[in-house]
């Protein structure tokens, strides 16, 4: 158990990963240069595939659904219901404002024309991300959806296949890491460049992201996974012991804390660790992750816990309190927040609706989940009248010249010298 200064002066080391960005600026140059071959000689390497159509093959996708069954198939149908309808709430509307002098402003909502999103192979395929990261998209209105996935060795998940299925989505590449980064990027002979990326990948990916950023849009890079959970003594211990593992089982570097003042639940909560921990059956993930990650902080109240979450702002909290409505309000920064002792935080990994791409590493204190928001461009859209032009055009010019930009100037001024020509200024 730690007290509350030795937590918060925990630090994770920071990591410059010079070798592997040059490795991956080395791939993103040679795909630029070479691309479907070189994507294919990566794939090679790295995928150990002989790659001829870089499409996933349609008897993939038939071989998926034969392997799924109509249980899970119901359950993603019914998470993608429940997903799109949350996102629907964030759509955003384009506006206009007009003034009586003829001013007419207003910002524009348009999609993003052609987006890329990254689904890794192996291990971490996860239905659900392709859910979460493809549903505000289509929201959003984004036309064209491209899906880079690695297959090593040949080897798929039926899950993802099936999720992209149900989608909708047609564009799908079996190819992953730098090079499938840098292939959506930039675009090879078969894959048209997007306009933007997102989507989870190991270190590779998450570093040839980085380096694309600005000749492409990214998503914010996720962190390891993070649960705060703050508990007062009535919580449940096998509960929140439960909802800690939840996240540490995703990786050794996962974090899951409990914050409590009850020193009763404190103890009964790493009890109930030890012993669901020995039967889970990602347990030495989950134990690395508790060990090194993971913990108990014991303070004097739940007010003191509130302020450590909002200092930590971590990638989920559970407020299991009660009242917890009563302590949202002193909620500033968390990227989803699970109340009460019925929301456990895989409620909102798979189904509730909210997305599962959140703010990690704290930056929850100036960063919010993925939403629709991140599909849509807004532009602003500017007129105004011979009236409104000819009140303000002396105080645009004086700006203009107070900033030493004379020709700035002139453009308003060109227009008050006499009535202009043309349909707006007969
Ligand atoms: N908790 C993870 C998301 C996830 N969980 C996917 C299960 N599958 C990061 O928020
Ligand atoms: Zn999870």
């Amino acid at each position: 158990m730690w007290d509350v200064e030795s937590f918060l002066s925990r630090r994770r080391r920071g990591f410059r990963f010079e070798e592997e960005r040059r490795v991956v600026e080395e791939i993103i140059a040679a795909v630029r240069e070479g691309g479907d071959e070189a994507v294919r000689s990566y794939t090679k390497t790295f995928d150990r595939m002989e790659l001829g159509d870089l499409r996933m093959p349609e008897a993939w996708f038939e071989a998926a659904e034969a392997k799924v069954t109509d249980e899970f198939r119901a359950v993603i149908r019914e998470a993608i219901g429940n997903i799109r309808r949350f996102h629907e709430h964030q759509r955003r509307s384009s506006w206009f404002m007009s003034e009586e002098d003829g001013r007419f402003l207003g910002q524009v909502v348009r999609p993003i024309r052609r987006v890329g999103v990254y689904v890794p192979g192996g291990r971490a395929a996860y239905p659900s991300s392709v859910l979460m990261n493809v549903i505000p998209a289509q929201v959003a209105g984004v036309k064209e959806v491209a899906v880079v996935t690695p297959t090593p060795e040949g080897q798929w998940n039926p899950g993802v296949l099936v999720a992209l299925r149900e989608l909708g989505v047609r564009e799908v590449y079996r190819i992953g890491g730098a090079q499938a980064v840098a292939a959506l990027a930039f675009g090879t002979e078969t894959i048209r460049a997007v306009d933007k990326i997102v989507g989870p990948g190991n270190l590779y990916v998450a570093l040839a992201k980085s380096a694309v950023f600005g000749r492409v849009g990214i998503d914010m890079m996720a962190g390891p996974s993070e649960i705060l959970i703050v508990a007062d003594e009535a919580a449940d211990p096998e509960w929140t012991a439960a909802d800690l593992l939840s996240q540490a089982e995703h990786d050794p570097m996962a974090s899951a804390v409990l914050v409590t003042p009850s020193k009763t639940l404190a103890q009964g909560v790493m009890k109930a660790v030890e012993r669901r921990l020995a039967k889970l059956p990602r347990r030495d993930i989950a134990r690395q992750s508790m060990e090194q990650q993971g913990g108990i902080l014991l303070v004097d109240s739940i007010e003191e816990a509130v302020a450590v979450a909002n200092l930590v702002a971590p990638e989920h909290l559970e407020l299991m309190v009660a009242d917890p409505h009563r302590w949202l309000g002193m909620i500033e920064s968390a990227g989803a927040v699970f109340l009460g002792p019925w929301s456990p935080e895989p409620v909102g990994d798979y189904f509730a609706g909210p997305n599962h791409v959140l703010p990690t590493g704290g930056s929850a204190r100036f960063a919010s989940p993925l939403s629709v928001d991140d599909f849509v461009t807004r532009m602003s859209v500017i007129q105004y009248s011979e009236a409104a032009l000819r009140t303000q055009a002396a105080r645009i010019a004086l700006f203009a010249r107070a900033e030493g930009l004379e020709a700035h100037a002139q453009a308003v001024e060109a227009r008050m010298e006499r009535g202009g020509r043309g349909r707006d200024g007969a």
